[in-house]
């Protein structure tokens, strides 16, 4: 899995992946970086913990997912520069937006979260539009009559081609089976998930109000985003924290967990993701899924071996086991599970593979 976060100069997407990442790349308060960054995100899932203090093993594997922080997109800078910034995040799975909202005298830039927001969005569907209008291209001058498929492909493009061109995200678009498999190899940018945190001071905050909300909201549900508030300066007072003092700064303000937490959970929700979780003496870890993933293919995210050698899953899920307390009582009660390549994966579930090869 893998996000790439997108806003305009200095809006706080370095903060936000340092805080998300741990790392510690150089934010700066008036010019605006050129490079990018990467690194992993840890998915903090107390049910793991949970299952460590019933069977300590000796590793702990949180799931992961991978962030790409790019340069900021100006909507000023020359075509070329803005599509080679975004060829950064083509083949992300999702796209994490940062909007300022927070006002800072020394840190210039806009602060209007729909100026912010509208801005972005005719960027994405200028670059999808660019490979639309290219292709649609390629196929009306083709020296030669066209396939079927081709023809088909093409009737899809123009449909494309329509709504980019009413100022709408591909994802707010209808597509059957056979539609989406003709445009899935684009990655196009309007096709992913977004979800937007918008960088506020603590004041706003706190009292969850902001500057132009209400338009705010109503352009990021029209565009099918989420948004979840955040405050960049805030989270990092809180990482400089020794570890055991964090929760109760946190609970002093009104919050139960960071931001940082709301928003790799959210993200992880949006992009309709799920976890599963496999124990060993070596090792506990938990994997990430799509929802609506079967048993075989769960099986081929731990070990290539597992999905060709596929015999059954044993399955047993967390909630059951949190709610009697051990695996033991578990089987009494007939929540030990037997299931077969085709079982839709559930969230929560503890598996072991069995296999054969
Ligand atoms: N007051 C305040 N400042 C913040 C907040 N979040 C980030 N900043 C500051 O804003 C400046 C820009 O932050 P960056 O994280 O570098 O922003 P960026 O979007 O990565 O900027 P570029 O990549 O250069 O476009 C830095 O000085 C940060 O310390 C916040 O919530 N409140
Ligand atoms: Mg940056």
């Amino acid at each position: 899995m893998n996000i790439g976060i997108l806003g305009i100069p200095l809006s706080g997407k370095t903060t936000i992946f340092n805080l998300l990442t741990s790392q510690q790349k150089q934010t700066d308060a008036y010019l605006s970086a050129k490079t990018k960054n990467i690194g992993m995100v840890k998915v903090i899932d107390q049910r793991l913990d949970y299952l460590y203090s019933l069977e300590p093993s000796k590793k702990l594997t949180y799931a992961t997912m991978e962030v790409i922080d790019i340069p900021g997109i100006d909507t000023d800078l020359p075509e070329k520069t803005k599509q080679e910034i975004f060829s950064d995040i083509r083949n992300s799975d999702a796209i994490l937006m940062v909007i300022r909202v927070f006002e800072d005298q020394s840190i210039p830039g806009n602060v209007d979260p729909v100026v912010q927001l509208e801005n972005l969005v005719y960027e994405i569907i200028l670059r999808d539009l660019e490979i639309v209008e290219n292709r649609i291209d390629r196929l009306v001058h083709a020296k030669r009559k066209l396939t079927i498929l081709e023809e088909n492909e093409q009737r899809t493009l123009e449909k494309c081609k329509e709504h980019l061109s009413s100022d709408s995200l591909l994802i707010s678009m209808f597509f059957n089976e056979e539609e989406l498999k003709q445009i899935s190899g684009f990655s196009f940018f309007s096709l992913k998930p977004i979800v937007v945190a918008v960088n506020l001071d603590e004041n706003q905050l706190q009292k969850n109000e902001f500057p132009h909300q209400d338009k705010y909201n109503r352009f990021v549900e029209a565009h099918k985003m989420v948004s979840i508030p955040i405050c960049g300066k805030m989270e990092m007072e809180i990482n400089e924290l020794p570890p055991e003092e964090r929760q109760v700064f946190l609970e002093d303000l009104g919050f139960k967990e960071s931001g940082i937490t709301r928003l790799i959970q959210t993200i992880y929700s949006h992009l309709g993701l799920i976890s599963f979780f496999t124990i060993g003496k070596d090792e506990i870890r938990a994997w990430t899924l799509r929802q609506g993933t079967v048993a075989v293919k769960a099986a081929g995210k731990v070990h290539s071996d597992m999905e060709r050698g596929f015999i059954r899953a044993e399955i047993v899920n967390f909630n059951d086991l949190k709610q009697w307390g051990s695996m033991q009582k578990v089987k009494e009660k007939g929540l030990f599970k037997v299931e077969g390549k085709g079982y839709l994966m559930k969230d929560g579930d503890i598996v072991n593979f069995r296999f054969n090869v």
